[in-house]
Order: C-alpha cells, then sequence, then structure tokens
C-alpha cells in the first residue's frame, strides 16, 4: 500500500494485537507492541479513561502514536460488573468464567455486552481521536469453544446460537466490540492521518 501507517498497540495483551492486525489487515494501518516497560496503572473509572491512559503511557514511552482499547463485559444482572475490571475478577481465565458462571446462576436475565473503548494519541499523549463500540447478547448456562480470549466462551452474541469462542476469527472480528470500534478509529485514520 501507498501510503501506510504503524501505530504502538497500547497493550500487554497478545490476544489483542492479534485481533487487531486482523481487522486493520488491507487498510494501511498496523500495530506494533509497545516498548518493554509498559504497565499502566489502570485507575480509571470509565473504559475511556482507561483506554486514555495505556495510550498515554505508551506515546510517552515510545515517543509515538499509540492506540489503546480498554474493554470488558457488562453484565445486566451483576449492574455492570465485571465490566472495568473483567481482567482482575479473578486470578486466572477459567477462575473468572467459573465465577461469572456462579455469580449469575440465581438470575433468569442473562443479557450482557461486551464494550471497547479505544483513544488514539499523539506523540506527546495529546488526545486525537476516541471511540466506543458494543457487541450485545447472553451469557450461556455453559462453556463452549476454545478460540478467542477471556469470556469469549459463555459469551453468545444476539442473533446467534453460538459462543464467540465456537466462531472462526473473522466471524468474530465482523461482530465484535473490537472489530466495530477499530473499524470506526481506521476511518477516521484514513481520512484524517494518511
Ligand atoms: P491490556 O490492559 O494490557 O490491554 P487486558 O487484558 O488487561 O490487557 P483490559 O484491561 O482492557 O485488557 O481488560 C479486558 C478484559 O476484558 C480481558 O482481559 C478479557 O477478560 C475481557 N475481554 C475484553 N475483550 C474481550 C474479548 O474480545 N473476548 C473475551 N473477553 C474479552
Amino acid at each position: 500500500m501507498e501510503n501506510s501507517l504503524q501505530i504502538v498497540f497500547a497493550t500487554g495483551n497478545l490476544h489483542k494485537v492479534h485481533e487487531v492486525n486482523e481487522i486493520a489487515k488491507g487498510s494501511g494501518v498496523s500495530f506494533i507492541l509497545p516498548p518493554e516497560g509498559f504497565d499502566p496503572l489502570e485507575n480509571g473509572e470509565t473504559f475511556e479513561r482507561n483506554s486514555y491512559i495505556k495510550a498515554k503511557e505508551a506515546a510517552i514511552l515510545s515517543d509515538s502514536i499509540s492506540l489503546a482499547d480498554d474493554s470488558g463485559l457488562c453484565v445486566e444482572a451483576l449492574n455492570g460488573e465485571p465490566g472495568i475490571f473483567s481482567a482482575r475478577y479473578d486470578s486466572t481465565p477459567q477462575k473468572r468464567i467459573d465465577k461469572l458462571l456462579a455469580n449469575l446462576a440465581p438470575f433468569g436475565n442473562r443479557n450482557a455486552k461486551f464494550v471497547c473503548a479505544m483513544t488514539l494519541v499523539d506523540g506527546n499523549g495529546e488526545i486525537i481521536h476516541q471511540v466506543t463500540a458494543e457487541c450485545r447478547g447472553k451469557i450461556s448456562k455453559v462453556q463452549s469453544g476454545s478460540n478467542g480470549f477471556g469470556y469469549d466462551p459463555i459469551f453468545i452474541p444476539d442473533g446467534y446460537t453460538m459462543t464467540i469462542a465456537q466462531m472462526s476469527d473473522e466471524l468474530k472480528n465482523s461482530i465484535s466490540h473490537r472489530g466495530k470500534a477499530l473499524r470506526m478509529m481506521i476511518e477516521y485514520i484514513q481520512k484524517n492521518l494518511i
């Protein structure tokens, strides 16, 4: 591609980097990991704030345009939990799934949504653009599938009868919170930055 832009993707989660590079294929935008030492203190109270904190830390470390994703699963009957604490709900991915299924067991309402906030900052950590997207669905009674990561084995998106972990990467990326957010962000980047 004639015009292209490499952006630091401010995360320690390799699944996210893999997904965003798949989603961005052919767009002229690609993503690389932040430099060593990237260890932001995610003490914001919203997905938007935490994505800004991560993007800013990566930009200052790398002196380069950076994008961060802060995401999580919000369960209606649990008043939006685990929400911004999705990665910290318990000590391992399997324990987090078990805890969520146990906490939700007494409830008939299994509605939930994945949320993804993305913040793009310049090399000084100043915000260039911010987007938020959702993927709505339900929490399954039992886990199934092994693709993806995190809570994918217990999330059934609206309009489907399988969990995200039973989907191909392509299908997940076409409907996911991260796919929707990144496509909006890439549209902005293509119009304004390359
Ligand atoms: P970074 O902060 O380094 O980016 P992280 O995994 O800690 O990595 P977050 O703080 O944004 O990222 O927490 C996101 C958590 O929400 C993630 O660890 C999963 O538990 C869950 N999550 C987010 N997106 C998901 C997805 O597409 N599929 C399944 N679970 C997801």
